[in-house]
């Protein structure tokens, strides 16, 4: 039996060389979790640590495709079926250059927590490709997307593992390969979410991810007392996410000054308003341009290839990807006197400065409770296709609320400690109990 987090870790970085996310991962659980652990010795005399960070499955797939010059390319397709103690496999699917399988391996870990948190019965997946989607066309995509389903569509169900959009893969990607899928099973299926509303999608899906984790931050705010009215907030990418959060801060009276991508960051004293929301909305889901037109239309600050979190603000939330914030940048943001941060990308947080938040006494909301709001609408949507109904968007989002309220309760459950709540700590071990319970439950599996 393991003595110490190091030796587990040991054990998990030799069976798992070179992918160092999924260390990251692993490591960020287990260290919040092994107090709770050595309390509750039988998790590791049926060495449940020891499975959890074993993939049930892991499928990885040549994806063949033609360009519009009719060029012959090859992407490398992966499906990380990582946990199905408490539901099928759920999870996004991501396309993009960085994609290989340790960064899927460190989502399809998260997910599995994440979606215990949920409260929805859904287990942890996670896939993708190094497909790069950025200037591709139209057809591009979907000649790739096509290829992609006609190998994955033997591997996933409505009952057996049911993937979602992630970094590059939108409604657009969804609907390619929901149509490639039905064409292969001759079978209308639940089988993917975030589909269109016209084919078996949920409303509020889309608003998910974003409504959801500033709900989070919302409950973490009152817990203190506080609220969003007039707070200056800081949020990176301009994707899905990012877009979202920013509609909701804008309706709790917050004031969005930042929005990013991969090439830079657009800092607008002012606020984003409602308007201007709605160009980055157009630029990044039609034209699929960069955030830079945003500075040349409104005439703001754009500062090129940097991060937003040299911007003052009060709250900070980081939408765009893993490591996105480091120990300094975690030192200005605290010396610039934010009080909250919350994750709505996933581990967008490097462990020094999540360390340097919990030492500053900063609200820190963990990705897998703070961005669950996505995958659980998943869930609704599920739901509405086995029952073959839709429910309105004031349901959907009721049900978004309680159940972001729910994971709130469930962290403050496990993470309080004197005045305060490590939501790290709380997080992790409310969402392993459930799995790791399930686990014994279902026998040596
Ligand atoms: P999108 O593809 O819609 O947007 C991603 C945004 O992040 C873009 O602005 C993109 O900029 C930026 N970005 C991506 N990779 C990098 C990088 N390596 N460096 C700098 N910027 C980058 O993705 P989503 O909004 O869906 O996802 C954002 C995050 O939220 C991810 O961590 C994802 O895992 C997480 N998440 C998403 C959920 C969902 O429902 N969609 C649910 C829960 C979590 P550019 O266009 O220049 O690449
Ligand atoms: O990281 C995530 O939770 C997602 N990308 C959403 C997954 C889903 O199945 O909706």
């Amino acid at each position: 039996m393991y003595t110490s987090v190091d030796q587990f870790m040991e054990t998990v970085i030799n069976k798992n060389p070179a992918e160092e996310e999924f260390h990251q991962a692993v490591k960020e659980v287990v260290e919040s979790i092994w107090d709770y652990l050595e309390d509750n010795p039988h998790y590791l005399h049926h060495k449940i640590l020891d499975r959890i960070v074993e993939p049930e499955r892991v499928i990885m797939f040549r994806v063949p495709w033609r360009d519009d010059q009719g060029n012959v390319n090859v992407n490398r397709g992966f499906r990380v079926e990582f946990n199905s103690a408490i539901g099928p496999y759920k999870g996004g699917l991501r396309f993009h250059p960085s994609v290989d399988l340790g960064i899927l391996k460190f989502l399809g870990f998260e997910q599995i927590f994440k979606n215990s948190l949920t409260t929805l019965p859904m287990g942890g997946g996670k896939g993708g490709s190094d497909f790069d989607p950025k200037g591709k066309s139209d057809n591009e995509i979907m000649s790739f997307c096509q290829s992609f389903m006609s190998e994955l569509f033997r591997h996933i169900g409505p009952n057996t593992d049911v993937p979602a959009g992630d970094i590059g893969v939108g409604g657009r990607e969804i609907g390619f390969m929901f149509g490639q899928y039905k064409r292969l099973c001759n079978e209308f299926a639940g089988v993917l979410t975030g589909k269109g509303l016209n084919w078996g999608g949920s409303l509020i899906r889309p608003e998910a991810t974003g409504y959801g984790a500033v709900y989070f931050a919302k409950e973490m705010l009152n817990e203190n007392g506080d609220n969003f009215k007039g707070k200056t907030v800081a949020i990176s990418g301009s994707g899905n996410v990012a877009q979202f959060a920013t509609e909701k801060v804008i309706q709790l009276g917050g004031k969005v000054v930042t929005l990013s991508d991969s090439t830079g960051t657009i800092y607008d004293a002012d606020g984003i308003d409602g308007e201007k929301l709605q160009f980055i909305m157009d630029l990044k889901n039609k034209k699929r341009g960069r955030i830079k037109e945003y500075a040349d239309k409104y005439g703001c600050e754009y500062w090129s290839d940097k991060r937003p979190w040299g911007a003052k603000c009060d709250v900070a939330i980081p939408c765009a990807t893993q490591n996105e914030i480091n120990g300094d940048e975690a030192k200005h943001l605290v010396k610039n006197g934010c009080l909250c941060v919350v994750e709505g990308a996933n581990m967008p947080t490097e462990p020094e400065a999540v360390e340097v938040f919990l030492e500053k006494g900063v609200l820190f909301g963990p990705g897998k409770a703070a961005n669950a709001g996505g995958v659980a609408v998943s869930g609704l949507e599920m739901s509405q296709n086995s029952m073959r109904l839709n429910w309105s968007r004031e349901e959907v989002d009721e049900k978004l609320k309680d159940i972001m309220k729910n994971i709130h309760s469930q962290c403050v459950k496990y993470g309080k400690s004197g005045d305060s709540v490590n939501y790290v700590k709380g997080a992790n071990i409310a969402g392993f109990i459930k799995v790791a319970d399930s686990m014994l439950d279902q026998g040596v599996v």
